[in-house]
């Protein structure tokens, strides 16, 4: 029986329409620099934000109802949730989802039937798979949310606790591979700390890349050939976390020799929290090759904290798929991990999120590849550089000068001229005619 009677197949209209269950920019089939939008957008559903959050906050408790005609916390409500997700996904075209463990199934007392119950889950969700083209993009442990896990997962003072979350690594793992998933992700929520007078830090750090180390064995044992990532977050809930951004999550990687097996799942709203551009964390873990899937959202920087709204900053859309486009795409997707603000609570709500945070990335898709044939950009930092391809700054470049023949140049030369214009203004008009010809 159909979740969702009253919403037809969202059909794309093009932007003159006023038809709020309609696209007005992603049209899957059209073709942006060689590949349909479908190919540079494969859009994900959040398990948990979609089907699962429904509006409680510090404040208060749920204004959407998200029951499906099932009793809450029971393995029918797990099912009408797998049905209400495969129907939403169909309706707009999604295919793929992500999940925690604890998205799937109401989580037991003792392991064995939390494990039964997911594999009841599994089952079902594969049934519904057939005869459609959705896949999971990736599948997570939730590590945060349980009471065992405040000092940490990889990182607690605990090792019954450590192992414990091993064994739920584990599990989830088992699933991804089931669920045909492209991906792992890490997010390291209680992986940091409230205050270094009770921490020991590099013993933490020393037991997370452990654990990494043995989900990368385990997950290569079992045929997962999809790139494992972390999804950096400066903040909350812990007040630092060791994955504070994408530099700093690098580092880690390269420091414990998970380089070559994890990338970077970047989220906007976590790049914002730590203080940078959305652009640029996905540019620090694209020039180290390590940029692999996006949570599609964005932060309010007023509230200061996660908000995970659904994206309609069509700059930053823009100026990500720029990214994505000059990186040559990714081996992940972009999932929504986005929800509805609180007094949006119907039903059409959760349709016109996703079309608006769907629409918002067509669009950066279709205007960050006019920005490139444009052409005016790359045409400005190619020059910018120019002064480096003469003989100097060739040997600078190879290796081939010292400090001592340096000196030896500046002298004869007295002093340099100022570097040129940086342009800013300029390229900033150039960014502004593109998006609004
Ligand atoms: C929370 C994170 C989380 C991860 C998956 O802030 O965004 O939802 O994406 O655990
Ligand atoms: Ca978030
Ligand atoms: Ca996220």
């Amino acid at each position: 029986m159909s979740k969702f009677p009253e919403i037809n197949r969202i059909p794309y209209e093009g932007p003159q329409s006023k038809n709020p269950l309609a696209f007005r920019y992603y049209d899957a089939d059209r073709v942006i620099m060689g590949k349909k939008m479908s190919e540079h957008l494969p859009f994900a559903m959040a398990w948990w934000h979609n089907l699962g959050a429904a509006g409680t906050d510090m404040f208060g408790r749920d204004t959407a109802d998200k029951s499906f005609g099932a009793q809450p916390g029971t393995m029918e409500h797990a099912k009408a949730k797998v049905d209400a997700g495969f129907e939403f996904m169909e309706k707009l075209g999604i295919k793929y989802f992500c999940f925690h463990d604890v998205d799937l199934v109401p989580e037991a007392d003792d392991i064995k039937e939390t494990n039964r119950r997911l594999d009841e889950i599994s089952d079902y969700i594969l049934e519904m798979m057939q005869g459609t083209d959705i896949r999971c993009l990736w599948g997570t442990a939730n590590m945060f949310s349980n009471p065992r896990f405040m000092n940490g997962a990889g990182s607690t003072n605990s090792v019954d606790v450590f192992a414990f979350a091993a064994a739920q690594v584990k599990k989830a793992l088992d699933l991804t591979v089931k669920l045909g998933g492209r991906g792992y992700v890490f997010w390291g929520g209680r992986e940091g700390y409230e205050t270094l007078l009770n921490t020991d830090m590099k013993f933490e750090q020393e037991n997370i890349a452990k654990l990494m180390h043995m989900a990368v064995d385990y997950g290569r044992s079992i045929g997962f050939t999809g790139d494992f990532y972390i999804e950096p977050k400066p903040k909350e809930p812990m007040k630092h976390q060791y994955d504070f951004d994408a530099a700093t999550a690098i580092g880690f990687l390269k420091q414990y020799g998970l380089d070559k097996d994890f990338k970077m799942n970047i989220e906007a709203n976590h790049a914002t929290l730590a203080g940078h551009t959305f652009q640029h964390d996905l540019r620090v873990s694209a020039i180290n090759g390590m940029l692999g899937s996006i949570d599609a959202n964005q932060g309010d920087p007023l509230l200061g904290w996660d908000t995970d709204e659904f994206p309609f900053n069509v700059y930053d859309a823009t100026l990500c798929m720029y990214e994505v486009l000059k990186s040559g795409g990714l081996t992940g997707g972009f999932n929504f991990d986005s929800k509805n603000r609180r007094p949006s609570y119907t039903v059409e709500d959760m349709f016109y999120a996703y079309i608006l945070g769907m629409d918002t990335f067509a669009l950066g898709l279709i205007k960050a590849a006019e920005l490139i044939e444009d052409g005016r950009l790359d045409q400005f930092v190619e020059e910018k550089y120019a002064s480096w391809k003469g003989e100097l700054g060739q040997k600078i470049r190879n290796g081939e000068t010292n400090l001592a023949e340096l000196a030896a140049y500046a002298d004869e030369m007295g002093k340099p001229e100022l570097p040129g214009s940086g342009r800013q203004e300029y390229l900033e008009t150039v960014l502004n005619s593109v998006l609004f010809k």
